[in-house]
Protein backbone atom coordinates (compact mmCIF):
# COMPACT_ATOMS: atom_id res chain seq x y z
CA UNK A 1 0.00 0.00 0.00
CA UNK A 2 1.87 3.56 -0.56
CA UNK A 3 1.52 5.97 1.79
CA UNK A 4 -0.18 8.93 0.90
CA UNK A 5 1.70 12.42 1.52
CA UNK A 6 0.26 15.70 2.43
CA UNK A 7 0.28 16.79 -0.86
CA UNK A 8 -1.39 14.08 -2.25
CA UNK A 9 -4.12 14.64 -0.18
CA UNK A 10 -4.31 18.40 0.31
CA UNK A 11 -3.90 18.69 -4.14
CA UNK A 12 -7.32 16.37 -3.85
CA UNK A 13 -9.32 18.36 -1.27
CA UNK A 14 -8.32 21.21 -3.41
CA UNK A 15 -9.99 19.78 -6.95
CA UNK A 16 -12.61 17.30 -5.73
CA UNK A 17 -15.25 19.05 -7.30
CA UNK A 18 -13.72 19.36 -10.78
CA UNK A 19 -12.63 15.26 -10.29
CA UNK A 20 -16.02 14.86 -9.81
CA UNK A 21 -17.38 17.22 -12.55
CA UNK A 22 -14.73 14.97 -14.83
CA UNK A 23 -16.01 11.24 -13.58
CA UNK A 24 -19.83 12.62 -14.08
CA UNK A 25 -19.09 13.37 -18.24
CA UNK A 26 -17.15 10.52 -17.74
CA UNK A 27 -19.18 8.06 -16.37
CA UNK A 28 -22.67 9.56 -15.41
CA UNK A 29 -22.37 9.43 -11.73
CA UNK A 30 -21.43 11.62 -8.83
CA UNK A 31 -19.60 10.25 -6.08
CA UNK A 32 -22.78 9.70 -4.15
CA UNK A 33 -23.99 7.79 -7.42
CA UNK A 34 -20.87 5.59 -7.56
CA UNK A 35 -20.97 4.82 -4.30
CA UNK A 36 -24.72 3.85 -3.75
CA UNK A 37 -24.09 1.64 -7.37
CA UNK A 38 -21.34 0.05 -5.80
CA UNK A 39 -22.77 -1.52 -2.29
CA UNK A 40 -26.16 -2.70 -4.20
CA UNK A 41 -27.11 -3.71 -7.80
CA UNK A 42 -29.40 -2.36 -8.36
CA UNK A 43 -28.12 1.31 -6.40
CA UNK A 44 -30.01 1.55 -3.04
CA UNK A 45 -30.69 4.61 -1.45
CA UNK A 46 -28.01 5.21 1.65
CA UNK A 47 -28.58 8.22 4.50
CA UNK A 48 -25.98 9.76 3.96
CA UNK A 49 -27.07 12.86 4.44
CA UNK A 50 -26.40 14.21 7.89
CA UNK A 51 -24.91 11.06 9.30
CA UNK A 52 -22.62 11.82 11.89
CA UNK A 53 -19.37 10.50 10.88
CA UNK A 54 -15.90 11.37 12.36
CA UNK A 55 -11.87 10.82 11.44
CA UNK A 56 -9.90 9.83 13.71
CA UNK A 57 -5.82 10.34 13.34
CA UNK A 58 -3.70 7.61 14.24
CA UNK A 59 -0.44 8.13 15.55
CA UNK A 60 1.25 4.81 15.54
CA UNK A 61 4.02 3.87 13.27
CA UNK A 62 4.77 6.36 10.84
CA UNK A 63 2.55 8.63 12.81
CA UNK A 64 0.15 11.35 11.20
CA UNK A 65 -0.27 11.93 7.56
CA UNK A 66 -0.46 16.20 7.73
CA UNK A 67 -4.29 16.94 6.18
CA UNK A 68 -5.35 12.79 6.09
CA UNK A 69 -8.24 13.05 8.49
CA UNK A 70 -8.89 16.72 6.70
CA UNK A 71 -9.04 15.28 3.10
CA UNK A 72 -11.58 12.49 4.29
CA UNK A 73 -13.56 15.15 6.40
CA UNK A 74 -13.85 16.87 3.00
CA UNK A 75 -15.16 13.85 1.44
CA UNK A 76 -17.43 12.82 3.29
CA UNK A 77 -19.15 16.47 3.57
CA UNK A 78 -19.24 16.50 0.17
CA UNK A 79 -21.42 13.29 0.03
CA UNK A 80 -23.43 15.15 2.30
CA UNK A 81 -22.61 13.70 5.98
CA UNK A 82 -22.09 16.13 8.76
CA UNK A 83 -18.08 15.23 9.50
CA UNK A 84 -15.43 16.19 11.62
CA UNK A 85 -12.10 15.50 12.62
CA UNK A 86 -11.77 14.45 16.26
CA UNK A 87 -9.31 17.10 18.04
CA UNK A 88 -7.99 14.20 20.07
CA UNK A 89 -5.90 11.34 18.24
CA UNK A 90 -6.13 7.32 18.29
CA UNK A 91 -7.86 5.99 21.85
CA UNK A 92 -8.62 9.29 22.97
CA UNK A 93 -10.19 10.45 19.55
CA UNK A 94 -12.18 6.85 19.50
CA UNK A 95 -13.98 7.90 22.91
CA UNK A 96 -14.33 11.23 22.06
CA UNK A 97 -16.06 10.36 18.73
CA UNK A 98 -18.69 7.65 21.00
CA UNK A 99 -19.12 10.59 23.28
CA UNK A 100 -20.47 12.40 20.24
CA UNK A 101 -23.03 9.99 19.43
CA UNK A 102 -21.12 9.51 16.48
CA UNK A 103 -22.33 6.53 13.59
CA UNK A 104 -18.94 6.21 11.48
CA UNK A 105 -15.28 6.12 12.97
CA UNK A 106 -12.69 6.64 10.07
CA UNK A 107 -9.39 5.27 11.04
CA UNK A 108 -6.05 4.43 9.62
CA UNK A 109 -2.65 3.31 10.71
CA UNK A 110 -0.01 2.34 8.20
CA UNK A 111 -1.40 -0.96 7.15
CA UNK A 112 -5.05 -0.54 7.43
CA UNK A 113 -7.44 2.01 6.67
CA UNK A 114 -11.12 0.92 8.22
CA UNK A 115 -15.11 2.53 8.91
CA UNK A 116 -16.76 1.60 12.04
CA UNK A 117 -20.09 1.39 12.30
CA UNK A 118 -21.08 2.24 15.97
CA UNK A 119 -24.57 0.99 15.84
CA UNK A 120 -24.40 -1.95 13.37
CA UNK A 121 -20.30 -3.06 14.51
CA UNK A 122 -20.22 -2.88 10.87
CA UNK A 123 -16.06 -2.71 9.75
CA UNK A 124 -15.30 -1.76 6.35
CA UNK A 125 -11.86 -2.06 4.90
CA UNK A 126 -10.53 0.31 2.23
CA UNK A 127 -9.00 -1.95 -0.04
CA UNK A 128 -12.28 -3.45 -1.23
CA UNK A 129 -14.17 -0.49 -1.36
CA UNK A 130 -11.48 1.41 -3.65
CA UNK A 131 -11.10 -1.67 -5.95
CA UNK A 132 -14.91 -1.93 -6.00
CA UNK A 133 -15.64 1.87 -6.38
CA UNK A 134 -13.25 1.63 -9.30
CA UNK A 135 -14.39 -1.26 -11.39
CA UNK A 136 -18.21 0.72 -10.73
CA UNK A 137 -16.48 3.77 -12.64
CA UNK A 138 -14.79 1.97 -15.00
CA UNK A 139 -18.20 -0.04 -15.91
CA UNK A 140 -20.08 2.81 -16.19
CA UNK A 141 -17.63 4.42 -18.25
CA UNK A 142 -17.69 1.35 -20.75
CA UNK A 143 -21.60 1.22 -20.60
CA UNK A 144 -20.66 -2.86 -19.68
CA UNK A 145 -18.07 -5.62 -18.72
CA UNK A 146 -20.25 -8.06 -20.12
CA UNK A 147 -17.59 -10.26 -22.19
CA UNK A 148 -14.83 -7.32 -22.67
CA UNK A 149 -11.70 -8.06 -21.99
CA UNK A 150 -10.29 -6.40 -19.29
CA UNK A 151 -6.22 -5.78 -18.40
CA UNK A 152 -5.84 -5.96 -14.71
CA UNK A 153 -2.10 -4.83 -13.06
CA UNK A 154 -1.24 -5.94 -9.86
CA UNK A 155 -2.88 -9.15 -7.53
CA UNK A 156 -2.40 -6.78 -4.41
CA UNK A 157 -4.78 -6.17 -1.56
CA UNK A 158 -7.03 -3.76 -4.46
CA UNK A 159 -5.98 -6.37 -7.50
CA UNK A 160 -7.16 -9.75 -5.91
CA UNK A 161 -10.56 -7.54 -4.79
CA UNK A 162 -10.73 -5.83 -8.34
CA UNK A 163 -10.52 -9.18 -9.89
CA UNK A 164 -13.03 -10.99 -8.34
CA UNK A 165 -15.72 -7.89 -8.78
CA UNK A 166 -14.66 -7.66 -12.36
CA UNK A 167 -15.25 -11.47 -13.03
CA UNK A 168 -18.41 -11.46 -11.54
CA UNK A 169 -19.76 -7.77 -13.87
CA UNK A 170 -18.98 -10.40 -16.79
CA UNK A 171 -15.64 -9.20 -17.74
CA UNK A 172 -12.42 -11.18 -19.52
CA UNK A 173 -9.75 -10.58 -17.14
CA UNK A 174 -6.21 -10.45 -18.63
CA UNK A 175 -3.76 -10.36 -15.50
CA UNK A 176 -0.44 -8.91 -15.53
CA UNK A 177 2.06 -9.66 -11.91
CA UNK A 178 5.02 -10.52 -11.81
CA UNK A 179 4.74 -11.84 -8.35
CA UNK A 180 4.18 -15.64 -9.38
CA UNK A 181 3.19 -16.55 -6.03
CA UNK A 182 0.61 -14.12 -5.75
CA UNK A 183 -0.30 -15.18 -9.34
CA UNK A 184 -1.42 -18.76 -8.25
CA UNK A 185 -2.65 -17.50 -4.81
CA UNK A 186 -5.17 -16.06 -7.33
CA UNK A 187 -5.50 -18.65 -9.66
CA UNK A 188 -5.87 -21.14 -6.76
CA UNK A 189 -8.84 -19.61 -5.34
CA UNK A 190 -10.82 -20.09 -8.52
CA UNK A 191 -10.68 -16.59 -10.52
CA UNK A 192 -10.77 -16.60 -13.96
CA UNK A 193 -8.10 -14.86 -15.08
CA UNK A 194 -5.92 -15.00 -18.31
CA UNK A 195 -1.88 -14.26 -17.45
CA UNK A 196 -0.60 -12.57 -19.84
CA UNK A 197 2.24 -9.97 -20.48
CA UNK A 198 2.03 -6.49 -20.64
CA UNK A 199 2.53 -5.85 -24.07
CA UNK A 200 0.09 -8.71 -25.02
CA UNK A 201 -2.50 -7.27 -22.74
CA UNK A 202 -1.98 -3.60 -24.01
CA UNK A 203 -2.62 -4.92 -27.36
CA UNK A 204 -5.34 -6.71 -26.95
CA UNK A 205 -7.25 -4.49 -23.99
CA UNK A 206 -9.02 -1.27 -24.11
CA UNK A 207 -9.99 -1.00 -20.70
CA UNK A 208 -7.26 -1.16 -18.40
CA UNK A 209 -7.17 -1.21 -14.42
CA UNK A 210 -4.21 -0.21 -12.33
CA UNK A 211 -3.83 -1.46 -9.02
CA UNK A 212 0.10 -1.24 -8.97
CA UNK A 213 2.39 0.76 -6.73
CA UNK A 214 4.50 1.23 -9.26
CA UNK A 215 4.23 4.26 -11.83
CA UNK A 216 5.21 5.63 -15.41
CA UNK A 217 5.49 2.28 -17.41
CA UNK A 218 2.71 2.85 -19.97
CA UNK A 219 3.37 5.49 -22.32
CA UNK A 220 0.99 7.64 -24.91
CA UNK A 221 1.86 5.13 -27.65
CA UNK A 222 -0.13 1.98 -26.00
CA UNK A 223 -3.25 3.58 -25.27
CA UNK A 224 -5.91 4.76 -28.25
CA UNK A 225 -9.09 7.27 -28.54
CA UNK A 226 -11.23 4.61 -27.05
CA UNK A 227 -8.89 3.74 -24.08
CA UNK A 228 -10.35 3.72 -20.46
CA UNK A 229 -8.12 3.20 -17.30
CA UNK A 230 -9.67 2.64 -14.12
CA UNK A 231 -6.17 3.98 -11.70
CA UNK A 232 -6.53 3.67 -7.64
CA UNK A 233 -2.90 2.58 -7.93
CA UNK A 234 -0.63 5.20 -6.33
CA UNK A 235 1.82 6.70 -8.42
CA UNK A 236 -0.34 5.89 -11.68
CA UNK A 237 1.01 3.51 -14.22
CA UNK A 238 0.78 5.53 -17.25
CA UNK A 239 3.24 8.44 -17.66
CA UNK A 240 2.33 12.30 -17.90
CA UNK A 241 1.91 11.84 -21.76
CA UNK A 242 -0.12 9.07 -21.62
CA UNK A 243 -2.17 10.65 -18.70
CA UNK A 244 -2.72 13.62 -21.23
CA UNK A 245 -3.98 11.26 -24.26
CA UNK A 246 -5.89 9.90 -22.37
CA UNK A 247 -7.73 13.09 -20.24
CA UNK A 248 -10.75 12.39 -18.41
CA UNK A 249 -10.47 8.64 -19.19
CA UNK A 250 -8.00 8.28 -16.62
CA UNK A 251 -9.74 7.94 -13.83
CA UNK A 252 -6.93 8.65 -10.81
CA UNK A 253 -7.23 9.94 -7.49
CA UNK A 254 -5.87 8.98 -3.91
CA UNK A 255 -8.93 8.86 -1.68
CA UNK A 256 -12.23 10.03 -3.22
CA UNK A 257 -14.10 7.05 -4.40
CA UNK A 258 -12.66 4.36 -1.76
CA UNK A 259 -14.15 7.11 0.88
CA UNK A 260 -17.35 7.31 -0.48
CA UNK A 261 -17.59 3.87 -1.30
CA UNK A 262 -16.55 2.54 2.58
CA UNK A 263 -18.93 5.67 3.99
CA UNK A 264 -22.05 3.93 2.05
CA UNK A 265 -21.14 0.44 2.35
CA UNK A 266 -20.90 1.57 6.71
CA UNK A 267 -24.61 3.34 6.52
CA UNK A 268 -26.53 0.85 4.22
O1 LIG B 1 -3.00 10.56 9.59
C1 LIG B 1 -3.17 9.43 10.08
O2 LIG B 1 -4.06 9.14 10.91
C2 LIG B 1 -2.25 8.31 9.60
N1 LIG B 1 -2.13 7.26 10.62
C3 LIG B 1 -2.83 7.74 8.29
C4 LIG B 1 -1.93 6.65 7.65
C5 LIG B 1 -2.55 6.18 6.33
C6 LIG B 1 -1.62 5.22 5.62
N2 LIG B 1 -2.31 4.73 4.41
C7 LIG B 1 -2.23 5.43 3.28
O3 LIG B 1 -1.51 6.38 3.10
C8 LIG B 1 -3.15 5.06 2.11
C9 LIG B 1 -4.46 4.46 2.44
C10 LIG B 1 -5.38 5.47 2.98
C11 LIG B 1 -4.91 3.97 1.10
C12 LIG B 1 -3.66 3.77 0.45
N3 LIG B 1 -2.65 4.29 1.14
MG1 LIG C 1 0.43 2.19 -10.28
Amino acid sequence: MTRLTTEDVKALSDRLDDFEAGLRDLTGLGLRELAMGTVAHPPVCVPLYGARVAAVPVTSGDGVIGGFADCVVAILRHLGCDAWVTAQPDVRGIQEAYDAATDVLFLADDHRFIALNTRTARCVDDDPATADGYVTALEAAAGSLLSRHVLLLGLGPVGRAAARRLVSRGAAVEVVEPDGSRLRAALDVGLKLQPVTLADGLSRCDLIFDATPSGGFIDAGDVSSITIAAVPGLPSAFTPAAQAALGARHIHEPLAIGVAVMAARALV
